[in-house]
């Protein structure tokens, strides 16, 4: 992104179209991220709290007095009998960046011995999935799509959440190739494809076992690469034997000829690109399904071309040194409990000891943890001491004893990766921090001086922790430093233009091969092979719930928003009109319901309001809350976390937000 700045004020950003990857396009959000630099309700100086918690009643107060009292609350309480795990930090994506995102804060906590957070929200399952079978967050160049085929498109809905990917699908697609959207919801990008299963919710894993059989029945296996590069082929074969393509259908709602047609494009039609995302993974059942789908590629030889194989992540490719960020030493050989972000609610309800603080950065867990009621519950506690850093007073920030005004994108520095192309990225300021803000790293090292800990670490500059980011002896690092990433804004990592990273197999799992056969979740306790682990909340797995609540409840991003961000600015919430449901016409007129009408939504855990959308997009059974509205900014002051649950997923300990039943009724 390049920034036009006059008299110190950003007045133009546009996309940087020397970049190959976004070839200079900015994507909805980010076009006008002007606007949310210079926003009205901007937070700029520190307030401490005057109202009651969730008022969100505040006075100004200076960064003196707000640092020092957040230093005595946090020194009490790591000196008092609790000890330092009674201090838990939350963060999580609201900047990626490696400065912002995990460094300065991460020693700091570190220093402290506070409780460790596991980053749980979003990629665990699918992360650890991938890793059982590929070695890691690797996968194909996202830049070759464009050539491919045959694509598909899993789980994923890219022309909201991915727009430089989808511009390569785009670009296939007009050169003929077929594009297969496998998604219960007709998005906008299923919309756009040639092909569209709508499979049930949480059966992917299912599908994936019937193609398989299809390819080992019909002998579409590529031998040649199975014998030289993957693990475990006999044992796989024999496993799926318990997997028909009748019963892929019968467990996913699909027909039989879909399953069986699917496999054989997948076969035949070649380069055959997969890209795998995240909204697959948001199941008890996620991170087995993730695995399961990443042996396809092998099975067929697909990594052999370079616009073939499969895209989950491209996160393990960087190289970056996050010991010399994160100081883990710091800790001194201490191992502080670690809580799980998915299921912060029953930790600040219900640990022992109990947490007393909480410092909140990057992050906006009202809005966006599952089981709301239960974090809410937590963040009540009037004895639950809460620092939120954010440039908006968010859901969460209602709830704070102290809020610290933080910087955005353009006023720190910060290097990024990334887990959907193979570029790092510099992130200059372009102009002074607005208001009396400030980069989360400069917070947390005024709190480091301010409690005595007087390691030189502590004093490293922003760019003294991008320097150690990119120091690194990973070959694919090599020539990348930070002096030249700044100069140039982006660099890609040192790999060939067509890059087709397991044509002859080298994959970073222990034996170097695919791993259909994981040893190490046979050593988790894990079966070992691909196997078919249901949802939590199905018709099929738990009748009796799906007795009374039928329904399976999707959340997933809306356009205009990224997760919770943006969602406060007026002119992407006019863009979402208000929060909607979209249900089935089937559904609709079961209950009554109309186009239009009140309704709510509810199960065990909560509801709440919004309007119907009647229109055929969900698959019958299937209902769509697009994402994530503030609950401030909703007609009743809830969003779809009231119904999600704190359940996590089978590998990875990951949020299982999709994984949800309900039954909706005219308000
Ligand atoms: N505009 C916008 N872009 C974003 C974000 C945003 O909030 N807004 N968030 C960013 C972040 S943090 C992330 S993690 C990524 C997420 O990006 P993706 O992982 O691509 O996720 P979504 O775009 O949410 O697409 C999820 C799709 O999965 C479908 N889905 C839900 N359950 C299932 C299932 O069981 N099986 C299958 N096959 N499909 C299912 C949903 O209907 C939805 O269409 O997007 C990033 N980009
Ligand atoms: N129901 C439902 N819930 C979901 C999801 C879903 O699909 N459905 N998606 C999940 C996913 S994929 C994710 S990744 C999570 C995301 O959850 P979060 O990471 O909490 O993301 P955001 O809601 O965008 O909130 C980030 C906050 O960080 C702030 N911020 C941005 N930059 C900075 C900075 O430099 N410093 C500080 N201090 N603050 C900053 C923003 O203003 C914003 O308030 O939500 C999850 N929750
Ligand atoms: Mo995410």
């Amino acid at each position: 992104m390049l920034v036009s700045v006059k008299d110190g004020v950003a007045i133009r950003i546009q996309g940087d179209p020397s970049m190959p990857f976004t070839d200079g396009t900015l994507c909805t959000k980010v076009s006008h991220y002007l606007e949310r630099t210079y926003a009205e309700d901007r937070v700029l100086h520190p307030l401490r709290r005057v109202g009651a918690k969730g008022r969100g009643q505040f006075e100004r107060i200076s960064w003196d007095a707000a640092l020092d009292e957040i230093a005595s609350r946090l020194s009490t309480l790591a000196a008092s009998e609790d000890g330092p795990e009674s201090i838990l930090p939350l963060s999580y994506a609201g900047t990626m960046g490696m400065v912002q995102f995990s460094s300065m804060d991460r020693r700091f906590f570190n220093r402290l011995g506070a409780s460790v957070l596991d980053r749980t929200l979003c990629s665990s399952a699918g992360k650890a999935g991938l890793k059982a079978t590929l070695g890691g967050s690797v996968g194909m160049d996202p830049e070759r799509f464009a050539e491919a085929r045959l694509i598909i498109i899993w789980g994923s809905n890219p022309v909201v959440s991915n727009l430089h990917l989808w511009t390569r699908v785009a670009e296939a697609r007009r050169r003929g190739a077929k594009v297969i959207a496998i998604d219960p919801y007709r998005s906008l990008s299923a919309e756009k494809c040639t092909q569209h299963i709508a499979l049930l919710p949480g059966t992917d894993g299912a599908l994936a076992l019937g193609m398989m059989h299809v390819l080992v029945a019909e002998d579409r296996i590529d031998l040649d690469y199975v014998a030289r590069y993957t693990l475990g082929f006999d044992e796989l074969a024999e496993r799926l034997k318990r997997y028909p393509p009748e019963w892929a259908a019968r467990t996913c709602g699909l027909r039989t000829e879909e399953v069986v047609q699917l496999a054989r494009d997948y076969a035949s039609v070649t380069p055959a690109a997969i890209r795998l995302n995240y909204g697959m993974q948001r199941h008890a059942g996620g991170g087995i399904a993730a695995r399961t789908i990443a042996c396809l590629p092998a099975l067929t030889g697909a990594w052999r071309d370079a616009a073939g194989g499969l895209l989950l992540s491209t996160n393990d490719f960087y190289g970056f040194d996050h010991a010399a960020l994160e100081r883990p030493e710091l800790l001194g050989g201490r191992r502080p409990r670690v809580i799980n972000h998915a299921a912060v609610g029953d930790a600040l309800t219900a640990a022992k000891p109990p947490v007393r603080a909480v410092v909140v950065y990057n992050n906006n867990p009202v809005a966006v943890c599952p089981e709301a009621e239960k974090v809410l519950a937590g963040f009540r506690r009037e004895d639950l001491f809460c620092v939120v850093m954010d440039c908006f007073l968010t859901d969460t920030a209602d709830y704070a004893d102290i809020v610290l005004p933080a910087t955005t994108q353009l006023e720190h520095f910060d290097v990024h990766k990334s887990y959907g192309h193979l570029y790092v990225l510099a992130n200059n300021p372009s102009i002074a921090p607005v208001g009396e803000s400030l980069p989360n790293s400069e917070v947390f090292r005024r709190l480091a001086a301010r409690m005595g800990f007087d390691e030189p670490c502590f004093r490293d500059s922003d760019e003294d922790l991008c320097r150690a980011a990119l120091r690194s002896a990973n070959p694919r690092m090599q020539g990348v430093a930070w002096d030249a990433v700044r100069e140039s804004g982006w660099q890609r990592l040192n790999l060939p233009e067509r890059f087709a990273p397991f044509a002859e197999g080298g994959f970073p799992t222990d034996s170097g091969r695919c791993e259909f056969y994981s040893a190490s979740l046979e050593r988790e306790g894990v079966d070992p092979l691909p196997f078919f682990n249901p949802p939590a909340e199905s018709a099929a797995s738990n009748p009796d719930l799906a007795r009374r609540f039928p329904l399976a409840f999707l959340s997933p991003p809306a356009r205009n928003f990224l997760n919770s961000t943006f969602a406060n600015l007026k002119r992407f919430r006019d863009r979402e009109g208000e929060p909607r449901l979209e249900l089935h016409a089937d559904d609709a007129a079961a209950r009554g319901i109309r186009d239009g009408d009140r309704v709510r939504v509810f199960n065990d855990r909560g509801g709440y309001r919004l309007r119907a959308q009647v229109n055929d997009k969900p698959r019958p059974g299937v209902v769509v809350a697009r994402s994530v509205w503030w609950r401030k900014f909703s007609p009743d002051g809830r969003n779809a976390n009231d119904l999600t649950s704190q359940r996590v997923s089978d590998l990875g300990g990951g949020a299982t937000f999709y994984d949800c039943l309900v039954e909706v009724e005219k308000a």
